[in-house]
């Protein structure tokens, strides 16, 4: 932060001081990936997400393109009709010709596989912004460094980075690209510097350089009309900007101009804040396909033992209980069940999520999930479970002995909101 004559203000982090490591991340043609997930066959493949695509209708939008039809010039916000005339339906075009597949916008899918990914990086924070529904800051100050490996090559910060990457793609299948930097608005500029599946690290010190040679729209907030305002006073790249009369800028756009003067020198001293408190804990496990209704028991009082410990940890009590039973190939049936009042119970977790799961007796499943939610954070809500037993099906029963790690136990089980 900078006062108005420049000077740093003491104990105040900038590129200069001690340094933060933030990430952002941005999932790689969000919607399109997502598609992907269920209709493998698309990979690879020219995906088109929007509405209005069908025989008949022409007014629409495109949402996301895959890279593959994004080579063709197709990209979000596109007008259907002139997605259609770049690259024909692949159902309207001869053999061997170019064509693309076109699906349509299913936000309950895409949020499912976001809170998914968004699980991992709440495991991975140790805070985490949550800014759209592919996209999140994260400061990871505490978890990693930006000391350099043993053999010099790269930081710790860039490893870190790395192992979020793999964890998002092998546990939901879709991938990111993120970008590490002291700041913010250096991280969010280098998650997009490489796209897709990217890995942009911005060292401490390096910031005012790595923005140098871009364009002045590659500087978060700087839009169509600031840019063309900019370009009017000479002002090109980030490096322009970086060099101007500060007190110009301020005449010109007030604040703001000072803020993109600032970012342009590296200087962003805003911090990862979430938004809200979450509204639920919930964990899932995917598995092979499997009918054995003892496994599926198995797996719930397991998940529920995790979230019920996550709550405990975060110092929730929750009011809903619920399970997500997934049967092939993607049928998601959730239920849940209200209590009276608030609670912090272990041992009812397991026994409310058993007990809705006997509804699905001699389903095969390939997934479970386990959530609380109607959360409340003030210790004086809770009510004596006394109060309202019998209330519910459950019995009482021994409080689980072990608290359980948020880590996945194994591969596939992730944290997760659904
Ligand atoms: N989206 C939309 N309409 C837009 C822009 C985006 O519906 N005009 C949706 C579809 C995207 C999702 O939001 O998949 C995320 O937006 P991004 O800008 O991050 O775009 P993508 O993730 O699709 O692509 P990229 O790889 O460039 O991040
Ligand atoms: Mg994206």
């Amino acid at each position: 932060m900078a006062n108005r004559d420049g000077a740093r203000l003491p104990g105040v982090p900038d590129e200069d001081g001690p340094a933060r490591i933030i990430l952002h991340v941005d999932m790689d043609c969000f919607y399109a990936a997502c598609e992907r997930l269920r209709e493998p066959e698309l990979v690879g493949k020219p995906v088109i997400v929007g509405m209005g695509y069908e025989p008949g209708e022409t007014i629409g939008a495109v949402a996301t393109a895959s890279y593959e039809a994004r080579a063709f010039g197709i990209e979000s916000a596109q007008a259907i009709s002139k997605a259609l005339d770049t690259l024909p339906r692949i159902e309207a075009v001869a053999d061997g010709e170019a064509g693309g597949y076109y699906r349509s916008v299913d936000l309950d899918f895409y949020k499912s596989v976001s809170a998914e990914v968004k699980a991992i990086l709440r495991d991975c924070a140790d805070t985490l912004r949550e800014v759209s529904i592919d996209e999140a800051y994260l400061d990871v100050t505490e978890r990693t460094a930006w000391d350099k490996t043993a053999d010099g090559s790269r930081t710790l910060a860039e490893g870190y980075a790395r192992y979020i990457k793999q964890r998002i793609e092998r546990e939901v299948g879709v991938t990111a690209s993120i970008g590490v930097a002291p700041n913010m608005s250096a991280a969010k500029v280098a998650s997009d510097f490489d796209k897709p599946d990217g890995l942009t690290v911005v060292e401490p010190g390096t910031v005012r350089e790595f923005f140098a040679p871009l364009s002045i729209e590659a500087v978060h907030g700087i839009g169509p009309v600031t840019a063309r305002s900019l370009r009017d006073l000479g002002i090109e790249t980030a490096g322009d900007l970086a060099a101007a009369d500060r007190d110009d800028l301020v005449d010109q756009f007030g604040e703001r101009g000072r803020e993109l003067y600032e970012r342009a020198n590296g200087r962003d001293t805003r911090v990862v804040e979430p938004v809200g408190k979450p509204k639920s804990f919930s964990r899932e496990s995917a598995f092979p396909p499997t009918a054995d209704g003892s496994e599926h028991q198995t797996t719930v009082s397991r998940l529920a033992e995790a979230v019920a410990a996550r709550a405990d940890r975060e110092g929730a009590l929750y009011q809903t209980i619920g399970i997500k039973v997934v049967t092939p190939p993607f049928d998601v049936h959730t239920r849940a069940r209200s209590l009276p009042g608030p609670v912090q119970d272990p041992a009812l977790v397991e026994s409310v999520a058993l007990s809705l799961l006997t509804e699905f007796e001699g389903e095969t499943a390939r997934k479970l999930g386990v959530r609380v939610s109607k959360l409340s954070f003030a210790a004086e809500d809770q009510a004596s479970l006394d109060s309202w037993s019998g209330a519910t099906t459950s019995e009482p029963r021994e409080k689980s002995s072990q608290p359980v790690s948020d880590q996945s136990r194994e591969g596939q089980q992730s944290l997760t909101d659904f």
